[in-house]
C-alpha cells in the first residue's frame, strides 16, 4: 500500500508526498485492527534496565546429613551434685511365717561361713605350697628366717606362724617339712615372758606339746622360742636362727 502511494504520489512535489505519508502513518497508527499493516524493521534493543528489587526468601531447604563426632578431648567430670531429698518411708513389710524366718537366718548364717571359708581359700592361693588339715590349710613360700621374720611373713599373709594343736597337725607338718627338705621349722610357740612357760602368739598356754625327751631345756639360757624336727618332735631354740617357715590359716 505504501509502494501505491508512493506510485500514485510520484508526480507531485516531494513535500506534499512526506505530508501525506506522515498522515497516512497516524491513521495506520489509529487504526491497526482495521487495517493491515506492514510490521517493519524491529529497533535496536533497548538498554538493560536498573536491577529489580530483592525476592522474597525461599522455603526451607531438606534437613542435612548429621556431621562427624567431633575430635576435642572430653572435658573433666563435674563436682558431685547435692544430695537427693529423701524419699517417703517405705512400708513394714509382712512378718514372715517362722519356718521363713528360721530359713533366713540360716541362709544368712551360710553366706557368712561361705565368705569366710572362701577368705581364707584365696589368701591360700596365694602361696606355693599348702596342706589342708581339718579345718586349717598349712602354707609356705619355703622361706628362711629368724622367729621374728617368720611371724611378720605370715602375719603380713594374714596368716598366724604354725602350731599343731593335734597328732594329725602334727604330722601333716612333718610332711610338708618332707616336701621343703627342712630340719626344723618354727613354731608359734614362747617362753619369752616367763622361762619355762610357753604359750602361743596369742599368750595361751599350749594345749597339744610334742617335746622331744629332754626337751625343753633352755640350752645356754637363750633357747626361747620353739621348733619342730623333720621327726615332728619339737626343741626349744634361740629366736636368732634361722629356719624354715610355715604358717596356718
Ligand atoms: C640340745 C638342744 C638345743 C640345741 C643343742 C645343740 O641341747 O636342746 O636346743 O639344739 O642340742
Ligand atoms: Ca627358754
Ligand atoms: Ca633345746
Amino acid at each position: 500500500m505504501l509502494l501505491d502511494c508512493e506510485q500514485k504520489m510520484a508526480p507531485l512535489k516531494h513535500q506534499i508526498c512526506a505530508s501525506l505519508l506522515l498522515m497516512e502513518f497516524i491513521l495506520l497508527a489509529a487504526a491497526q485492527s482495521s487495517c493491515p499493516a506492514y510490521a517493519g524493521v524491529p529497533g535496536t534493543p533497548g538498554h538493560n534496565g536498573s536491577p529489580g528489587r530483592d525476592g522474597r526468601d525461599g522455603f526451607p531447604g531438606p534437613k542435612g546429613e548429621k556431621g562427624d563426632p567431633g575430635v576435642g578431648a572430653q572435658g573433666p567430670p563435674g563436682k558431685i551434685g547435692p544430695p537427693g531429698v529423701a524419699g517417703p518411708q517405705g512400708h513394714k513389710g509382712n512378718p514372715g511365717t517362722g519356718v521363713q524366718n528360721g530359713l533366713v537366718t540360716q541362709l544368712q548364717s551360710d553366706v557368712k561361713y561361705l565368705t569366710e571359708r572362701l577368705t581364707i581359700v584365696e589368701k591360700v592361693l596365694g602361696f606355693h605350697m599348702f596342706r589342708k588339715v581339718g579345718q586349717k590349710y598349712y602354707v609356705s613360700d619355703g622361706l628362711v628366717g629368724n622367729f621374728e621374720k617368720a611371724q611378720k611373713f605370715c602375719s603380713d599373709a594374714g596368716a598366724k606362724i604354725v602350731l599343731p594343736k593335734s597328732e594329725d597337725e602334727n604330722k601333716v607338718l612333718t610332711a610338708m617339712q618332707a616336701a621343703l627338705d627342712s630340719t626344723y621349722v618354727y613354731a608359734g610357740a614362747t617362753d619369752i615372758k616367763k622361762e619355762g612357760h610357753f604359750v602361743d602368739t596369742s599368750d595361751q598356754p599350749l594345749t597339744f606339746t610334742n617335746w622331744k625327751e629332754k626337751e625343753p631345756n633352755d640350752h645356754k639360757g637363750v633357747e626361747d622360742c620353739t621348733v619342730i624336727y623333720k621327726s615332728g618332735v619339737w626343741n626349744d631354740i634361740s629366736c636368732n636362727s634361722d629356719w624354715h617357715v610355715v604358717c596356718e590359716l
